[in-house]
């Protein structure tokens, strides 16, 4: 039987070292200035900065795939004369204010905040008609922005809001995307392949409904559908929902509260040991959770436990646990995909990988 405390003394004590008009109304609401929805707005203009205008050829083998609907046609595009340099200084801002921020939200620091950005604005992609996604950064248009699962995301998309001023080329689901393998890769995870060209669809026609990004409180075989639905299998599911290592829930976000373990500012692959120790129904007023028989210090969701419940999840539960190598090579590769869910990149737009600090302090 595993066992969580041998993980809770390692990892407890450390922090980590490395550490149109209708989008106007509602980007003002949102961030309450008019120079940045200008700026939005303007640059939208400017860049004819929609889906809709990217490109014939790509968009007419597209249009046959995805059931002939111009609309969802996503064709990454560069800004002109950007390369990986620029992407790296983004990169290392973010990474730098991450780090002088490490006491946020008892000591979790914005790892958690950030990854959960870059997993809600790609997590509402739908395969069968390509919608949804990162691509068009469309989280700042209602319905999307008051999806009951994004409550709390305010903070990260703030936390990242002076980038696109500093760096008014980048669009919206390129940096918040960036932001998330920041996270990662800053909070001691694996390198993630990341590449830019996401446009902002400032026109909010293709906002995707609520709905679409799961439920906590449900059971296994709807975590396995929700996530199928964007195209992931079993073993890509399992391994997605192990960034719960990082962060914490909120009762004024979603309702639950608390860490998962105590490697709450460091990607690792504690989720999956300390999901498979012992837990019990917390006996509180909030939603149902769960808490940790051995320090009561520590929560799971619903959806986690269902991890431990349903055979088809629990063998790579347990496989993680044992080999964390493993984990971050499975958890690199598909969150990649969710990240770039619903993109498609010309030939020359070539896969990124970005150096962390500690990598560009050591050389
Ligand atoms: Fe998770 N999450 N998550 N999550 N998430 C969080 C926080 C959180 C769900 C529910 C859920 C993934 C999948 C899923 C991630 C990363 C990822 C919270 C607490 C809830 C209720 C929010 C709060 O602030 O109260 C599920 C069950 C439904 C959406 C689910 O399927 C995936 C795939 C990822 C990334 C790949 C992170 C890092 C956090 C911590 C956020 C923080 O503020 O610290």
């Amino acid at each position: 039987m595993a066992s969580i405390a041998p993980t809770i003394g390692r990892v407890a004590k450390s922090t980590s070292k490395s550490h149109s008009r209708n989008f106007a109304k509602v980007f003002l609401g949102v961030a309450g200035s008019a120079a940045v929805a200008t700026y939005f707005y303007n640059n939208n203009n400017k860049n004819n900065n929609n889906n809709q205008s990217n490109s014939n050829g790509p968009r007419h083998a597209l249009m046959s795939l995805f059931g002939g609907s111009a609309a969802n046609v996503k064709v990454a595009k560069i800004p002109d004369g950007k390369t990986q340099a620029d992407y790296q200084k983004v990169y290392n801002d973010i990474a730098t204010k991450i780090a002088e921020n490490l006491e946020f939200d008892h000591n979790s620091g914005y790892y958690g905040q950030l990854l959960r950005l870059a997993w809600h604005v790609s997590g509402t992609y739908d395969k069968s008609d390509n919608s949804g996604g990162s691509y068009g950064g469309t989280q700042i248009f209602a319905p999307e922005e008051f999806d009951p699962e994004n409550a709390g995301l305010q903070v990260g998309r703030e936390f990242l809001m002076e980038f696109l001023i500093r760096y008014p080329w980048i669009s919206r689901g390129d940096l918040w995307t960036l932001g998330g393998v920041a996270a990662v890769q800053e909070s001691g995870g694996p390198k993630i392949e990341w590449r830019p060209g996401r446009v902002d669809d400032n026109t909010a026609a293709h906002v995707p409904p609520n709905g679409r990004l799961p439920d906590a409180s449900k059971d296994g075989k709807y975590v396995r559908e929700i996530f199928s639905r964007q195209g992931f299998n079993e073993r890509e599911t399992v391994a997605l929902i192990g960034a719960h290592v990082l962060g914490r829930c909120h009762t004024h976000n979603s309702g639950y509260d608390g860490p998962w373990g105590p490697s709450f500012n460091q990607f690792t692959n504690v989720f999956y040991t300390t999901l498979l120790g012992n837990w019990h129904v917390k006996n509180w007023k909030g939603k149902k959770q769960y808490e940790d028989d051995e320090t009561n210090e520590f929560m799971m969701l619903p959806t986690d436990m269902a991890l431990k419940e349903e055979s088809y999840f629990l063998k790579y539960v347990k496989m993680y646990a044992n080999d964390q190598d493993l984990f971050f090579k499975d958890f690199a590769k598909a969150f990649a995909k969710l990240i770039s869910n619903g993109v498609k990149y010309p030939a020359d737009n070539k896969p990124m990988y970005f150096k962390t600090l500690e990598e560009q302090d050591d050389s």
